[in-house]
């Protein structure tokens, strides 16, 4: 009987242990998850409200804050950027010489011969401005003599046979695309 009173008692042991090990693991998870809400918190608030993201999508390369999609479709410049939305993105931005220096070798490395960027004076003839933000264009690589407006040109793209300097040509013309999905943070 002694024995069986003995037995009783080591399972109460152990099952007293046990409770009081799932009640603590049950508090720090609550305080995992609090934590990871907090760090969600602070990281939208420090990029302008984008979540901060490890890696880009497939098929994306990443370079400092952004992420660049090469379109292999041969679209008009339009078409390009409604692509580009689609993906979260636009068509580039390419604000200094270390970004385009980037895109230039990375370009390089592919097939294709023209790509479009984001820039255009669709809306006033001569004035450069980023479709992503409507920004005039500060940094540029202009091939010699351009942008010329050839025949109203007013979209701009890359194009291989000159190293990658920039030419505006006629926004109907159906090239190749670079998209640009930037997690920078915004400048007020
Ligand atoms: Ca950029
Ligand atoms: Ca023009
Ligand atoms: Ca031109």
């Amino acid at each position: 009987m002694r024995w069986l009173l003995e037995v009783a008692l080591v399972f109460c042991c152990v099952y007293c242990i046990a409770a009081t090990g799932l009640v603590r693991a049950s508090d720090e998870r609550k305080k995992l998850i609090k934590l990871d809400q907090l760090l969600t918190q602070v990281s939208k608030r420090g990029t302008g409200g984008k979540t901060c993201k490890a890696r880009c999508q497939d098929g994306w390369i990443r370079y400092q804050g952004s992420c660049y999609l090469i379109v292999q479709n041969q679209c008009t410049f339009h078409e390009a950027e409604v692509n580009c939305k689609k993906h979260g993105a636009d068509l580039v931005t390419i604000e200094d010489a270390n970004e385009n220096t980037f895109l230039k070798k990375h370009l390089t490395t592919l097939k294709g011969t023209d790509f479009w960027i984001g820039l255009t004076d669709s809306v006033t003839e001569g004035v450069f401005k980023w479709v992503a933000d409507q920004s005039k264009a500060v940094f540029t690589d202009w091939a010699k003599d351009q942008p010329d407006n050839y025949h109203n040109e007013d979209c701009v793209h890359v194009h291989a046979s000159r190293s990658f300097v920039w030419n505006d040509r006629p926004c109907v013309d159906r090239v190749q695309s670079i998209c640009e999905e930037t997690f920078k943070r915004k400048k007020y």
